[in-house]
C-alpha cells in the first residue's frame, strides 16, 4: 500500500483502507489475489454480464482480497481451450459449455439430452440431480464446480422452410457439441463444430447454413442476415458452467473461499432468472428482424422425438451407473 495513495484520501476512507489492510494482514493473506476468467461468449451476452457481476460480488465480499477479470469472447482462451486452461492452472477460473467435452466423457452432456428437461424449471431440477456426479467428475480433473446458468431452449435455424427430417438432408449444420453433431448425423445433415465466436463468419461464408441454438445466440450473431427460419422445438437447455482450479481455490483464505461460494450461488440464481426473463424477447427479436418463427410441423416433431429417444438410450448406455443416477434423481424430484 503506497503512502501517496493514502495521503490523498479523506480521513474516513483512510481509516477504512487501513482497517481492511489490517484485517487482510491478520487473516494471513499477503496481497490481493488476481484471477483470470476466460469465457467464450460476447461481452454483452447475459451469461458474460452475469460473470462480471459475480466478479464484482467476489471483490466486495472478499474486501478486495480477490479480483477476478472476465475475458469475454474467447479473447484469452478460445472456447474449446478454456477447460484445459483451468485444469492446467493457466487460468484460475473459467466458464465453458461443458457439453462440448462429451467426447472426453459423455456425462458432460447431461444437459443436452433431447426433450428430457425443456423448461427452465425442469432444467434447474436436472442441474441439481447432476451436481454430485458432475462435481465429482470435475474434481477428478483438478477442478471445482461453482455454478451454471442455462441457455434458453434450443430451436432449429435454417435458411429455408423445413417440415420434416427429409427436408434437412445434406444441409450444412453448425454443431457446438457431440449431441448437436449427432442430431445432424441422424437427420442426414453435415455437421461442423464451430465456436460461437466463429459462427458469424461461418454463416456469412456458407460454411454452415443451419444450427440448433437459443434465440440468445441467434440475436448475438444477428443470424437473420444469413438465415430465414426458426423452429422453436425446445430440444434442451444447455448450460454454461463455471469452475475453478481446485489448487487455486484451496490456496484462498477460508473466508474468501466462502465469499466465492456464496457469490457463485447468487450468480446461479441471478443468471437463471435473467435467462428466463430474456428468452421470449430473443425470439421476438429474430421475428422483428424478418425471420419466420414457427412451431415445428407434426411430422417434424414426430421425427425429432424418435431421434431424441434413440439419443437418450445411447447416452444412458454410454454413461452407465452415473448417467442412471442423474436421471433417477431427476425423476424422483
Ligand atoms: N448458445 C450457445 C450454446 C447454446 C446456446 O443457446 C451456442 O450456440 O454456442
Amino acid at each position: 500500500m503506497k503512502t501517496m495513495t493514502l495521503a490523498i484520501l479523506p480521513s474516513a476512507a483512510r481509516a477504512a483502507v487501513l482497517t481492511t489492510a489490517l484485517t487482510t494482514v491478520l487473516a494471513g493473506a499477503a496481497a490481493a489475489e488476481s484471477w483470470d476468467m476466460p469465457v467464450a461468449y460476447p461481452a454483452d451476452n447475459y451469461q458474460t454480464k452475469n460473470d462480471v457481476a459475480f466478479a464484482e460480488d467476489v471483490k466486495t465480499c472478499s474486501g478486495g482480497a480477490l479480483e477476478i477479470t472476465v475475458h469475454p469472447g474467447g479473447s484469452l482462451f478460445k472456447g474449446d481451450e478454456i477447460k484445459r486452461a483451468v485444469q492446467m492452472g493457466e487460468a484460475q477460473i473459467g466458464e465453458r459449455l461443458l457439453s462440448a467435452h462429451a467426447n472426453e466423457n459423455p456425462l458432460f452432456a447431461y444437459d443436452s439430452i433431447p426433450f428430457l428437461a425443456s423448461s427452465f424449471e425442469a432444467s434447474d431440477k436436472l442441474r441439481d440431480a447432476a451436481a454430485p456426479v458432475l462435481g465429482k467428475l470435475l474434481e477428478s480433473q483438478g477442478m471445482t464446480l461453482l455454478y451454471s446458468v442455462p441457455w434458453p431452449a434450443q430451436g432449429l435455424y435454417f435458411g429455408k422452410e423445413v417440415n420434416s427430417v427429409a427436408d434437412m438432408a445434406g444441409v450444412k449444420f453448425r454443431a457446438y457439441n457431440a449431441t448437436t453433431a449427432k442430431v445432424a448425423e441422424l437427420t442426414g445433415m453435415v455437421p461442423t463444430q464451430i465456436e460461437a465466436a466463429e459462427l458469424k463468419q461461418a454463416l456469412a461464408t456458407g460454411v454452415v447454413a443451419s444450427m440448433i441454438s437459443s434465440g440468445a445466440t441467434g440475436v448475438d450473431e444477428k443470424v437473420w442476415e444469413d438465415l430465414s427460419h426458426f423452429y422453436d422445438v425446445k430440444a434442451w437447455l444447455p448450460r454454461n458452467t463455471v469452475f475453478v482450479n481446485t489448487e487455486a481455490f484451496a490456496a484462498l483464505p477460508a473466508e474468501v473461499q466462502d465469499c466465492v461460494k456464496s457469490s457463485a450461488q447468487t450468480a446461479q440464481t441471478r443468471g437463471t432468472a435473467e435467462a428466463a426473463s430474456l428468452a421470449q424477447g430473443f425470439v421476438d427479436t429474430l421475428g422483428k428482424n424478418g425471420m419466420k418463427i414457427a412451431e415445428p410441423s407434426d411430422t417434424l416433431k414426430a421425427d425429432l422425438t424418435a431421434i431424441g429417444e434413440k439419443m437418450t438410450a445411447d447416452w444412458l448406455a454410454a454413461t452407465g451407473d452415473d448417467g442412471k443416477a442423474i436421471i433417477d434423481a431427476y425423476k424422483a424430484n
